[in-house]
């Protein structure tokens, strides 16, 4: 279903004009607004009338994660702090979240952006929605809900976690779709073949995954164990959360919310503009935000557009499923981890050297499981087993509180981890998507 064929199924001029008309609404705000925009607009020479058409969005600065960062927390708001009714947050590269706030207008934009989303994977009024992304900082939880009250769909807000609870809802209550992330998808049919639960019998019919990289593979495997259709749903904090873009029933590519999230690829090397169809990092422009808009966001996300027409009807450009990133982000369990806050978390633990491995490890449950070695001190490394077992369970405490998952730690002696001459490698991923 198309839930807003005036907006979705626009042509192509009439959206331009559209969108144009928003570029010019928030440079001007932008600037009057945020000193951080109007100091790096006023470096490249350039004002808000200077903008005439959509091409002179390539004059404008890009944002970063490192802007985000060194902004937090309020530098970036573009409206008074009393307009702000929600705030969301994850993890930044050092230790300090990256945080879209929002206002009462970005909520809608939200839940426009999301209902889109879930009635393009088939969500109407009368669906069941057992949402199981994470309520909280994360987006996940509050975004699907957010879409499925728009619908007027019902919604189970279960959240993530506690799978036997999940698995009786979803037999009790006949929730008819599913929304997580794709591995805990995987993990919950796991756990209903154990518990004798045949998950073909159910209704449930349908899903939204994301917030994570998956494969083909894995749809199939979701779709089979679940009897359902599975849709790869894209979005990021920076920009608004999920609903940024959407697969539609013909599941070749993601439809971008253009309207509202104005699309660019990149050459990451040069910044300089690739045309259609090659291969390049995403970045995002919100058109009409007004807690924390972004200008140009470089999401490190790579990809291509697609902006042929598609079969479903909508006009709004594609993006193909993500390639993986320009940095060393980690996803792990939906969480996003940077090696570099692992880092640092070590530099302040007494004991550790700054030498570690990190093992990404996705096991039989289909879950992700991080085993993280880490160099003791030699005056630390003794044969008293109880000291390093204090070590140990202090760093996975640390780890648990900076890093919001699980993690294992394996002490190992001074000098084990291998030196390498060049980028260190502190990354081994055995996941097979
Ligand atoms: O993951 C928002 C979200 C929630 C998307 C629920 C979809 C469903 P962040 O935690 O800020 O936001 O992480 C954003 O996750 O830049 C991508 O690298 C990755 N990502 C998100 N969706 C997908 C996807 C949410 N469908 C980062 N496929 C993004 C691959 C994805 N990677």
């Amino acid at each position: 279903m198309i839930f807003n064929p005036e907006y979705e199924c626009m042509d192509e001029a009439a959206r331009q004009k559209l969108q144009l008309a928003s570029l010019k609404n928030l440079v001007e705000m932008l600037y009057s607004n945020v000193a951080f925009y109007r100091e790096k607009m006023n470096g490249l020479g350039i004002k808000p009338a200077d903008i005439h058409s959509l091409k002179d969005l390539e004059r404008l600065p890009f944002t970063t994660k490192d802007d985000l960062r060194l902004n937090y927390p309020h530098g970036l708001l573009a409206c008074p702090k009393d307009r702000i009714v929600e705030v969301h947050m994850s993890s930044g590269t050092t230790g300090k979240p990256v945080v879209d706030e929002y206002t009462m207008k970005d909520i809608n934009i939200w839940r426009e952006a999301m209902a889109r989303t879930m009635a393009a994977a088939g969500c109407t009024k009368d669906d069941i929605v057992q949402n199981c992304y994470g309520y909280g900082l994360f987006t996940g939880g509050p975004g699907a809900h957010y879409g499925a009250l728009n619908i007027g769909a019902e919604v189970l807000p279960m959240s993530s976690g506690n799978t036997a609870r999940q698995l009786m809802v979803l037999q009790d209550f006949g929730s008819t779709m599913l929304t997580c992330t794709p591995s805990y998808a995987l993990y919950m049919a796991e756990e209903a073949a154990d518990a004798g639960i045949d998950l073909h019998k159910l209704p449930i019919a349908k899903g939204c995954f994301g917030a994570e990289p998956w494969s083909e593979n894995m749809r199939k495997e979701i779709e089979n164990r679940f009897s359902m259709k599975a849709y790869d749903i894209y979005g990021l904090t920076e920009i608004i959360g999920p609903g940024v873009s959407f697969e539609c029933e013909a599941q070749d590519g993601l439809h971008i919310n253009e309207d509202l999230f104005y699309p660019e690829i990149i050459d990451p090397e040069t910044g300089k503009a690739l045309p259609p169809g090659e291969k390049g990092e995403l970045v995002f422009t919100t058109l009409t935000k007004e807690g924390t808009p972004l200008l140009r966001y470089r999401t490190r996300d790579i990809t291509y557009l697609m902006p042929q027409p598609c079969s479903c009807g909508r006009t709004t450009v594609r993006m193909h499923r993500l390639f993986g990133r320009t940095d060393d982000m980690l996803i792990i369990r939906g969480v996003n981890v940077f090696p570099s806050q692992i880092e640092q978390a070590l530099i302040e633990i007494e004991g550790t050297e700054p030498q570690y491995l990190i093992v990404v490890n996705r096991g039989e449950s289909h879950l992700d499981e991080v085993e993280l070695q880490v160099e003791v001190k030699r005056e630390f490394f003794s044969d008293e087993t109880r000291g390093l077992e204090v070590l140990r369970n202090r760093i996975e405490n640390v780890m648990k509180s900076r890093l919001q998952i699980a993690v294992k730690v394996k002490l190992v002696e001074p000098k084990t981890i291998e030196r390498s001459i060049g980028k260190a490698k502190r990354v081994v991923d055995n996941r097979k998507l």
